[in-house]
């Protein structure tokens, strides 16, 4: 787990994603499109959307961008009792959406870049290594759940 000095540095970073969510959010998902073309196809609302023009300009994308950083924050704000958080989203991605834990491992990595890219002043090594353990957190948590849901 983290210190709790490690979490409440890396919900003072989530704060400045917070700051703009829907920037944030837009920027993860179509960097995480371009980088990782076989994620948009799981998207039946995105795969029209090809440049990155189109995607930037999509009120639905920038809308999924939102929902999925403020789930994030839900759970990381929960720091390491994000049990009740984290197990509906979970079970939608395992069971339903079908989203391998290398995909979370994706967003995870571009998340973090996005954030060093904004926030260059705020977001040195340490802090990059901090939130990227508690990523790493939520994506173990997500694997152990996907594997009582069988997948
Ligand atoms: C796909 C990661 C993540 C990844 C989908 C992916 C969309 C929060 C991928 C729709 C798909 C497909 C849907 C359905 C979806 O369903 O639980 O409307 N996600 C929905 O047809 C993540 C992460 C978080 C997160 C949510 C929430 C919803 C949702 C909330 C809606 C409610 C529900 C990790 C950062 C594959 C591209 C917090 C990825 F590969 F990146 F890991 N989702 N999603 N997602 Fe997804």
């Amino acid at each position: 787990g983290l210190s709790d000095n490690e979490w409440q540095h890396v919900l003072g970073i989530w704060a400045k994603v917070e700051s703009d969510i829907p920037a944030h959010g837009q920027e993860v998902m179509i960097r995480l499109f371009q980088v990782h073309p076989e994620t948009q196809s799981l998207f039946a609302k995105f795969k029209n959307l090809k440049t990155a023009d189109e995607m930037k300009s999509s009120d639905e994308l920038k809308k999924h961008g939102i929902t999925v950083l403020t789930a994030l924050g839900r759970i990381l704000k929960q720091k390491n009792n994000h049990e009740q958080e984290l197990k509906p989203l979970a079970e939608s991605h395992a069971t339903k959406h079908k989203i391998p834990v290398k995909y979370l491992e994706f967003i995870c990595e571009i998340i973090v870049k996005v954030i060093a890219e904004k926030h260059p002043a705020d977001f040195g090594a340490d802090s990059q290594a901090e939130m990227r353990k508690a990523l790493e957190l939520f994506r173990n948590s997500m694997a152990s759940k996907y594997k009582e849901f069988g997948f």
